[in-house]
């Protein structure tokens, strides 16, 4: 049966909370088996545990300051979205945030700001944020808006709040792009997924402060652009190691090291691999290889549980995964509320 449109929204903030509230467990981990992974996951079908449920991170912490602030708002308000976030940050300051964001974040909450996007800008010497903050919470402006071109403006607006560097906001477009294409069922094409993806980066990344922002970090021209032609490579291989998806692609807080490896997490586990247990759906083969990369763990497998869980709906999703993590109903609830202001004429 096709999925349906509501199913894909549900499943994509939900798959994008229980990657972060799983994920969260080998955050930082250089190394993780597949079997300590399998052991995780199998603990959560397990009732009788009693080690409460997973928490969630400054990911869906983020994310839920977007998807409210689009919500109240019915449009991006960068005053409005930065002031939830600043709130957010002083409410729970413990979730985990990255170490040079908190500064922001402080500065945010200053009544005296004119410019909200200033405080960003003043970041790692004026050079800004290449972090993947900017696109572990870049889900909602997938979900609000219909157009393309407006899922492409206001998730690097969005994204600019914290991360002024063009790697940090083109990373935070590149996975709200994603996540469009999917909701819209581009996955049953994956050659074509991916190469939609690249013409997308391909325009953003053509401009001169992309240019200037990747020659200044040493990196070639088109860091994004490159980075998808070489999940194209690893896609077409017959097997891929786990220590070759580090080496091509990353594992790190950098978007850049994070936004297409689980873009990759997601087309390698569109089909059973070796190791994943074969009563696994897509959605949990995508969850369980993102934790077994290691690094940064909640983020990825939060960002891949996002495109993977618009791509196969909601009832994809284990009742004892969902029941296992914090925040899931909360989502659930913001799903069904920007489906409906997507669905307004
Ligand atoms: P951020 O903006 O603080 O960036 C994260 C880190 O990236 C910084 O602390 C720097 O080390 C480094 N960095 C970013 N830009 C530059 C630059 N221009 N020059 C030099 N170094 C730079 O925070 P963020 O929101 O992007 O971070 C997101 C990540 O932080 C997520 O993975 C999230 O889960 C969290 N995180 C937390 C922990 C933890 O221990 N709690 C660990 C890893 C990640
Ligand atoms: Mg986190
Ligand atoms: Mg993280």
């Amino acid at each position: 049966a096709p999925v349906m449109m509501l199913s894909r929204f549900r499943g994509a903030l939900v798959g994008s909370v229980l990657g972060d509230c799983i994920g969260g467990e080998f955050e930082g981990a250089v190394d993780v088996p597949l079997d300590r992974v399998l052991q995780h996951l199998s603990a959560l079908e397990d009732d009788t545990r009693g080690d409460g449920i997973l928490q969630y991170s400054d990911d869906t912490a983020m994310m839920r300051c977007v998807a409210d602030s689009l919500l109240t708002r019915m449009t991006f308000d960068e005053r409005d979205m930065a002031q939830r976030f600043a709130k957010e940050y002083s409410h729970s300051p413990g979730r985990g945030y990255g170490s040079g964001v908190v500064q922001v974040l402080r500065k945010l909450a200053s009544p005296h700001l004119k410019d909200v996007f200033q405080p960003a800008q003043a970041q790692f010497g004026g050079r800004g944020s290449f972090g993947n903050g900017g696109a572990m919470r870049a889900v909602p402006f997938a979900l609000a808006f219909r157009s393309r071109a407006d899922v492409r403006k206001y998730s690097r607006f969005g994204a600019m709040l914290t991360h002024s560097c063009s790697l940090g906001y083109n990373g935070a477009a590149l996975q709200a792009l994603a996540v469009h294409l999917s909701l819209q069922g581009a996955l049953a094409l994956p050659k074509d997924f991916i190469d939609k993806l690249i013409s997308e980066m391909e325009e953003l990344e053509k401009d001169e402060t992309a240019k200037h922002d990747a020659k200044a970090l040493n990196l070639s021209e088109f860091p994004y652009c490159s980075r998808l032609h070489r999940v194209k490579e690893l896609m077409d291989k017959t097997s891929v190691s786990i220590e070759e998806v580090i080496s091509e692609l990353g594992n790190g807080i950098a978007a850049l090291q994070s936004v297409p490896t689980a873009i990759f997490c997601v087309l390698y586990c569109l089909e059973p691999q070796d190791g994943l247990p074969e009563r696994f759906g897509g959605l949990e083969r995508t969850i369980a290889y993102s934790l077994a990369l290691g690094g940064d763990t909640d983020t990825i497998a939060c960002m891949a549980g996002a495109i993977a869980g618009a791509h196969y709906g909601i009832d994809s999703i284990p009742l004892s995964w969902q029941v296992s993590c914090e925040g899931v109903d909360e989502a659930d609830d913001l799903a069904r509320r920007l489906y409906d202001l997507y669905c307004l004429p």
